[in-house]
């Protein structure tokens, strides 16, 4: 009998509906949209072989651990702010339309920020692809209710765990939100496996297109957290400013940052050789609790915001690999974009992941 994979889902993410993105200054809809996790659970459940488990709530504290509290008071507030001032309609996404950026103050003493929530976006939201509707906080909330109870799972002797987060995490950096994320679910589960004593060294592996700025920043001094991540090339690819090859951490946490940024059109060997580089080091660090995965699918061939080339059963063949770590795996769930592809995906990696639990 073949082990049954936990999925933690929740219908929560549903809320977070009806948004727009601001690209290249044009308004277009979401590409993260609810249908992203409406169409892997379904595959996932017309593959088999998983149980859909409910999340339990978990509270603010562990969000706290890795959030700047005025950022979370911004991400749960903004909106109501901005309708208590008439400020929005309902119908449409609050985006930040001023930036506060390093040298906006430069040289001089500024006065406090306003006080009302929405106005403080620009200073706690780095792009304008994150937009905020009456449910992005509960879900964001609930998102990381999904990987704490996915990481219980593993605490509890799962070898894999599947949490479906929705909104993703690994671009939320500890004071700043965006690049679709709001809470960053990966680093937070990190660090609570660690104020547990659950663990005292972690391992994140990051396969998602787009560089984890977030997740690197929050553990760039950190010498109990490795954080590797492969990514399309930041010369090229959102998010830009972070990424590079050059950046591995510093203090405590030197050496404990590693990059792999990829030409466009990267097939799986090429993928493969710097997967293998990285699981290398994985595997050297000696980790002592689950490795978490953040994995996004938007390496796929016909991802509609990324360039790289990976096909369908590239995706086995990754959580093959990983999976030969021998180490328990929880696995949350980033980007991906390409809604006719994405089961697909999510079914080829989490078969290959826990192949290597099944004997023979
Ligand atoms: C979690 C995650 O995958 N976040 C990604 C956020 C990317 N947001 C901005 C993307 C801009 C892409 N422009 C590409 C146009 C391709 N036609
Ligand atoms: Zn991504």
């Amino acid at each position: 009998m073949p082990h049954v994979t936990p999925v933690i889902r929740s219908d929560a993410h549903l809320a977070h509906a009806g948004l727009v993105e601001l690209a290249s200054g044009v308004e277009i809809p979401c590409w993260e949209s609810p249908e992203r996790a409406v169409v892997i659970e379904a595959a996932l459940r017309a593959e088999g072989g998983f149980a859909f488990e409910e999340p339990s709530e978990h509270g603010a504290e562990a969000i706290l651990r890795v959030h700047d509290a005025d950022m979370v008071d911004v991400v749960e507030n903004a909106w109501t702010d901005a309708a208590a001032a008439g400020a929005v309609d309902g119908a449409r996404s609050l985006i930040a339309d001023t930036f506060l950026l390093g040298p906006y103050t430069e040289r001089m003493q500024v006065g406090d920020p306003p006080t009302a929530r929405h106005l403080r976006l620009g200073a706690r939201c780095f792009d304008t692809a994150t937009p905020i509707v009456a449910g992005t906080a509960g879900a964001a909330r609930v998102a990381v209710d999904v990987a704490l109870s996915t990481a219980e799972r593993a605490l509890a002797g799962e070898p894999l765990a599947y949490g479906l987060c929705r909104p993703p995490g690994h671009h939320a950096a500890g004071a700043m939100f965006g690049g679709y994320c709001y809470f960053n679910n990966a680093a937070i589960v990190a660090q609570w496996l660690i104020d547990q004593g659950a663990a005292r060294r972690i391992a994140i592996v990051d396969i998602d297109y787009h560089h984890g700025n977030g997740t690197q920043q929050i553990f760039w001094e950190r010498g109990d957290v490795l954080y590797v991540s492969l990514h399309a090339d930041p010369m090229r690819a959102y998010p830009y400013f972070s990424g590079n090859a050059s950046e591995t951490g510093s203090g405590d946490g030197a050496g404990l940052t590693r990059n792999w940024p990829l030409p466009a059109r990267t097939v799986f060997d090429e993928y493969a050789t710097a997967l293998s580089e990285a699981l290398d080091l994985v595997a050297a660090f000696d980790a002592d609790g689950p490795i978490v995965v953040s994995a996004g699918f938007d390496t796929f061939e016909r991802d509609p915001i990324g360039d790289l080339a990976l096909r369908t059963p590239d995706y086995a063949r990754i959580g093959e690999m990983i999976g030969a770590l021998g180490a328990r795996l929880i696995v949350l769930q980033e980007g991906g974009y390409a809604l006719d592809a994405l089961g697909a995906n999510a079914v080829a990696l989490l078969n290959g992941l826990r192949q290597s639990d099944e004997p023979g």
